[in-house]
């Protein structure tokens, strides 16, 4: 902003033009984070918004990625998202939900049968919900939310084909109380591990297993660590893209708008893109040596239901959170 200031201030309205043609150092270069392959969906469509957001602004924001945790994990990154040191993150509801709890309403387990559910939940009152939430805790949430998908168990040790199979297993999952309190009731052994480390963890033997969606099995390569994979579709995941309050307000309106229309555009056509993989590549992680069972969903669904799972975060979350959660899902969990 200074430098526009002072280029302008000086009178100087031939530069001006001249800096609009020419290469020359943006208004705005914001860093934003994530915790995926470069190859993943998301960072594809990322950069798209990013090539977008620098055209229309006439290069006034630069938006640099930055894939694969290569600013820190998770943890470190959403405190340099809450600080400023990173302007824009990708997170996960359930690990943001380490700042704002009910952010987690949407990774209940077995909550949406399917993405037409997943979707009109997130783009009307529930995903609404979460954004206000968010927003009471200072962050800038984008309206849509991207995909990261139905989540399914891998192991390196033995396949999963009963909720039985589940009882003592190491599996690591991400920093979130949901995830923890989640393969608890299914009677595992959970480690909270952040993703950027999960690859060792599994290589080193640190845990036997992990859940995630086919895209990320495929693209973080975790079919070299991993043997079996369980198609539990036990929750539906997503990334909320998140804006450093001070950050996003210091942005003039005009390129808010334009930043904004492009990261959910790119976010709708990601979901589209990501959706596909994880419908598609079974096969190919097949080709890569691992194998797959299709349990009875409906026996690991019980088994949470009967820990008492859904009765303890009905208490959690409020009586107002699920409510609007059961309208979503249209069934009462
Ligand atoms: O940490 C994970 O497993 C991941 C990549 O799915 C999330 O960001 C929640």
């Amino acid at each position: 902003i200074t430098r526009r200031t002072m280029l302008l201030g000086t009178g100087a309205v031939a530069l001006g033009a001249s800096i609009r043609t020419k290469a020359h150092a943006a208004d705005f270069t914001y860093k934003l984070a994530n915790n995926l392959p470069v190859t993943h969906p998301l960072n594809i469509r990322l950069k798209e918004a990013a090539d977008n957001i620098l055209e229309e602004t006439g290069g006034r924001l630069k938006i640099n990625i930055f894939p694969s945790s290569q600013l820190g994990n998770d943890t470190e990154t959403l405190s340099q998202l809450r600080n400023g040191a990173t302007e824009f993150f990708s997170l996960s509801p359930l690990i943001l939900s380490t700042l704002v709890p009910n952010a987690a309403i949407s990774g209940i387990g077995f909550a949406f049968p399917d993405y037409d559910t997943v979707w009109k939940a997130m783009d009307g009152e529930l995903g609404a919900y979460a954004r206000g939430e968010i927003e009471k805790k200072g962050l800038v949430p984008m309206e849509k939310i991207w995909d990261n998908g139905f989540r399914q168990i891998t192991s390196s040790n033995k396949p999963i084909n009963t909720p039985e199979d589940l009882k003592g297993f190491k599996i690591r999952v991400p920093p979130s109380p949901l995830w923890q309190s989640m393969f608890t009731a299914f009677g595992a052994a959970p480690t909270t591990i952040n993703f950027a480390e999960v690859y060792t963890a599994l290589s080193t033997g640190t845990v036997d297993g992990q859940e995630n969606p086919l895209a990320i099995a495929s693209t973080a390569k975790l079919y070299e660590v991993q043997k079996h994979c369980a198609m539990t579709n036990h929750m539906w995941d997503g990334f909320w893209m998140l804006a450093n309050k001070q950050a996003w307000e210091t942005l003039p309106e005009d390129i808010r708008e334009i930043a904004a229309k492009h990261l959910n555009e790119s976010a709708i056509a990601q979901r589209t893109d990501t959706a596909k993989v994880n419908d598609t590549v079974r096969e190919q992680l097949t080709q890569s040596g691992m194998t797959f069972t299709d349990p009875d969903k409906a026996a690991f669904r019980e088994t949470l239901r009967s820990a008492g799972f859904y009765a303890e975060w009905k208490g959690k979350f409020g009586d107002e959170a699920w409510a609007i959660l059961e309208k979503a899902v249209g069934t009462s969990l």
